[in-house]
């Protein structure tokens, strides 16, 4: 890991050392309304540094929740909380208003920065939530009082970043398990910097003369790194784009910027390289592209360098862990394998019984030991001491090594489900089948699309006398999309007599899985 002094600040270092480098005028951010140089940057994070500080009054160690589609307003109030002392909670953008409840209820956030079009969620949050004081409205194209530009111009184009120590938490991603409720995931000033060090630049090579693009947005760990900290950290420019990353936006996108950094998930490259409308080779100029979320297929991979002449380097990361620890390495590429660790970061699988495994082949859980681990799941000490023990993370997932130290991804130690790349519970999914007034019992568990990538299928015992008809499976998909984020509805649905189950009545997930697998 690398040298950082015991008072540091991760916006004013990130913001800092570009503006002492020379690069004031150079472009930062591209996003779909405008192009910002680094000076621009520095002052947006100056004025809202000083806005949150002043006009809201907000105290060093306050928190705010940010749910902000990717355009400038988010490294602005990202960059701003964190020089102003303030701890940024960046949520997903695709959840449901019960969510966004849980989550400011838990955090005790005392302002929500809010894209537009996400406000009618939140709305109607003010006033229930008791410690949500306000909403700060960003992107939206009438700028009244409570909007982020109003905000912005109550600031100053100076402000000298808070005393915070390297140590201090400095910013919360949420990150959900199987069971039970989303954990805030306190991440300490230290670590951002530290992944781009460690993985950004020596793996991926990312350097000043980089234009980078991710379609994994800036509100996951992934996204994060790749659109926020690992260009500041060098001096690139990052492309942002507002909407949802269908390949028709990615490919747009593509052509118009021709970034040199692609960052994208399996599920994407997929769709990518079945679209008749994907860029030719000769209209892109990519030197490195990277996937993270879930594993990537090997055949997909291949593809892609056969189509682009630039490897795909599949690597795994976590929220715990910030950023990736586990990658491929350009001319060293092994497709089907996520590589081998980070420099920086140690692991090791555990089998069942606590022993760590050292033999190729034996499938054990990953466990990782690096500088960028979180601190603490915000009031859950028990997940906290479950998953942080000592220096070592737990994953969560199952790693095999192959004969010369590849490792392979081998499913997960609990009923997770990855898909395009985020986190679903099957437990959650089955509680929004089970509310349907057609449905008695229903099992959730991960089954292959035709690119070897994982979705959830359902399994669903209905009650007496209810017919199965379409009509009754798109109102399945319907009635759990609107109780969850739409991602999370079952692809397929299969109506069986019963669910199969242990003598005290627990499901055999194992069984359906392997029916799902044949
Ligand atoms: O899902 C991953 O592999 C990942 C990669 C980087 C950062 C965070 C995550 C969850």
């Amino acid at each position: 890991s690398i040298e950082i002094p015991r008072q540091y600040n991760a916006a004013d270092d990130l913001i800092g050392r570009n503006l002492a480098a020379g690069r004031g005028a150079k472009l930062a951010y591209i996003d779909d309304l405008g192009s910002y140089s680094y000076d621009e940057l520095a002052r947006r994070v100056n004025r809202c540094a000083s806005a949150l500080r002043g006009s809201l009054a907000l105290r060093q160690e306050d928190r705010i929740l940010m749910c902000v589609h990717d355009t400038v307003e988010f490294p602005t109030v990202f960059l701003g909380a964190i020089k102003a002392g303030v701890i940024p909670i960046a949520v997903n953008t695709l959840l449901t208003a019960h969510d966004y409840e849980y989550m400011l209820t838990d955090s005790r956030a005392r302002i929500a920065v809010v894209s537009a079009a996400l406000l009618p969620l939140f709305q109607p949050l003010l006033g229930k939530v008791p410690t949500l004081e306000r909403i700060v409205v960003a992107g939206t194209a009438n700028p009244g009082p409570d909007s982020l530009a109003a905000l912005l111009d109550t600031g100053s184009d100076q402000f000298d970043a808070a005393p915070t120590l390297a140590d201090d938490a400095c910013f919360w991603l949420y990150s959900s398990g199987s069971t039970g409720a989303p954990k805030g995931t306190v991440h300490i000033h230290s670590s951002l910097i530290q992944t781009a060090e460690l993985y950004a630049r020596p793996v991926i090579g990312i350097n000043e003369g980089d234009v980078v693009f991710s379609a994994a947005k800036l509100f996951f760990a992934y996204g994060l790194g790749n659109g926020l900290t690992f260009p500041l950290a060098v001096g690139a420019t990052a492309v942002l784009m507002a909407e949802r990353p269908t390949p028709a936006a990615v490919f747009e996108r593509l052509r118009r910027h021709t970034p040199t950094i692609f960052y994208g998930v399996p599920t994407l490259y997929a769709s990518m390289l079945a679209s008749p409308e994907c860029p030719t080779r000769a209209e892109m100029r990519l030197r490195a592209c990277t996937s993270a979320g879930e594993a990537l297929p090997e055949e997909i991979g291949k593809r892609w360098t056969e189509r682009f002449g630039v490897d795909i380097l599949d690597g795994i990361g976590s929220t715990e862990m910030l950023h990736i620890f586990l990658s491929n390495r350009a001319g060293n590429v092994r497709y089907g394998t996520t590589g081998k660790p980070v420099p920086g970061y140690a692991v090791r699988l555990i089998d069942d019984e606590g022993k760590e495994i050292s033999a190729p082949g034996e499938p054990g859980e990953l466990q990782i030991s690096g500088p960028t681990a979180a601190a603490y799941y915000w009031n859950n000490r028990e997940k906290t001491r479950n998953t942080f023990q000592g220096p070592w993370t737990r994953s969560g997932d199952k790693y095999q090594m192959d004969a010369d130290g590849y490792y392979v991804y081998a499913g997960r130690s609990d009923d997770m489900l990855k898909v395009s790349g985020i986190y679903v519970s099957p437990i959650e999914v089955e509680s929004a089948l089970i509310a349907h007034e057609a449905v008695l019992e229903a099992a959730v568990v991960g089954c292959e699309d035709e690119d070897k990538l994982i979705k959830p299928k359902a399994y669903i015992v209905l009650k007496p006398g209810i017919a199965i008809t379409d009509a009754l499976r798109d109102e399945l998909k319907a009635h759990v999309k609107s109780l969850l984020a739409p991602y999370k509805y079952p692809r397929w649905m299969e109506f069986v007599e019963e669910l199969p189950k242990t003598a005290t009545g627990k499901i055999q997930r194992f069984k359906l899985r392997a029916a799902a697998s044949r």
